[in-house]
């Protein structure tokens, strides 16, 4: 089994595969799980959604998911946001001050894929630390924390990621979440939780999200990743912080008036969806074991706990983009995620047919190139 570094030091979607509108439609698209398209019950709901202007707080299906959310991560209070990477920049927001520093993991979604907007906005410094499967322990982050000085900039907050994405969607054992959260606690620091496939953990680790999250200050959770809705994010957390998030929301621009359109669509993915999430789990995990047969091919089928799978092609002869432009070719569509790494992604637009497919793509566009060396 593999067990090397993957994806350092080069986290970024290397090349992203932007695709014409009508080979996406044919193709087995495992780009990632946000280009899922609403189901037909999401877009009877969107049609027959009551609506209001949410800026004022009148939608009543904005309302109603938000209720939802936080009823079922037992919260106080939750918020719905256009996008997760505006829902963490909001918490980052509201948790610290301009100078602060971040801790969070180095490939985190935070540090490496939203536009460096916790400086550009929040005007605070990530403090980053490496580890290969992505999970955070205490030991880990409390040599980053920052002595009360008058010199150094100080430790504003932590943010954790549950599944971690770029670590291939590995999962935090609640029992390591909690000792974090309650050494930050200890610490007079707030924790927050990118937690854009936290429904793909719960899966994973047979425990509510409400268990999981319970000890973290703040929550994101996305809509639009696994559980297949078109637009949105829920921020969670207790009366105050959502309070002054609906103010960091319109500051940002992310007040969407008439949005239960779109709040309606996230019911059903909130309702419906994690039920049927073990089905992309499992084809993550046939696609990991098929392409592990491949020569050239290294996967760490340890780290493939969700729906994510990062895998190693440096021994094909070829980099990450020219295998996923050979794949484009055959209409399967997968993101290199560094040099020699390709990431692929189950969803619910993903069938195991079409996990099928992508492996007969990959083993017909990798054989011939180690026959050639
Ligand atoms: N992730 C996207 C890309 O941005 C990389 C993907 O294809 O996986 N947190 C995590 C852990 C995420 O993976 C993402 C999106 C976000 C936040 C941001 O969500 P959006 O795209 O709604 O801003």
């Amino acid at each position: 089994m593999y067990s090397g570094n993957l994806t350092r030091p080069s986290a970024e979607l290397e090349r992203p595969a932007s695709v014409s509108l009508a080979a996406a439609q044919f193709a087995v698209d495992l780009r990632s799980d946000t280009v899922t398209r609403p189901t037909p019950e999401m877009r009877e709901a969107m049609f027959h959604a009551v609506v209001g202007d949410d800026v004022y707080g009148e939608d009543p299906t904005v309302n109603l998911l938000q209720s939802r959310a936080a009823e079922i991560f037992h919260r106080e209070a939750a918020l719905f946001v256009p996008s997760g990477s505006m829902g963490n920049l909001i918490a980052i927001q509201v948790w610290t001050r301009h100078g602060h520093e971040v801790i969070c993991e180095e490939r985190g979604h935070i540090h490496q894929f939203e536009m460096g907007s916790i400086s550009a906005i929040a005007g605070c410094m990530p403090r980053t630390t490496y580890i290969d499967d992505g999970i955070l322990t205490w030991e880990l982050i409390e040599p980053l924390l920052r002595p009360k000085s008058r010199y150094a900039a100080q430790t504003g907050l932590i943010s954790l990621e549950n599944s971690h994405n770029m670590a291939g969607g590995t999962v935090y054992p609640c029992e390591i979440a909690e000792e974090i959260c309650d050494r930050a606690h200890e610490n007079g620091l707030p924790v927050h939780l990118d937690g854009a496939r936290i429904f793909n953990a719960s899966v994973a680790l047979g425990r509510g999200v409400a268990e999981l999250t319970g000890k973290f200050d703040s929550v994101m959770f996305c809509l639009s990743k696994g559980l297949g809705a078109p637009v949105g994010s829920l921020l969670l957390g207790s009366h105050e912080f959502i309070d002054k998030a609906r103010t960091a929301r319109k500051l940002l621009g992310g007040g969407m008036r008439q949005a239960g359109i779109l709040a309606a669509a996230g019911l059903v993915a909130l309702e419906k969806s994690p039920a049927r999430l073990h089905e992309d789990h499992a084809n993550a995990r046939y696609l990991a074991e098929g392409l592990s047969q491949l020569p050239g091919v290294r996967v760490d089928l340890a780290k493939v706990q969700t729906n994510i799978v990062i895998f190693d092609v440096s021994d094909t002869s070829r980099s990450a983009a020219e295998l996923s432009a050979a794949l484009e070719k055959r209409q399967i569509l997968a993101n290199a995620t560094g040099k020699f790494a390709l990431r692929m992604v189950t969803h619910c637009d993903v069938d195991r047919a079409g996990i099928d497919r992508a492996l007969a793509a990959f083993r017909e566009i990798a054989a011939p190139h180690i026959a050639d060396r």
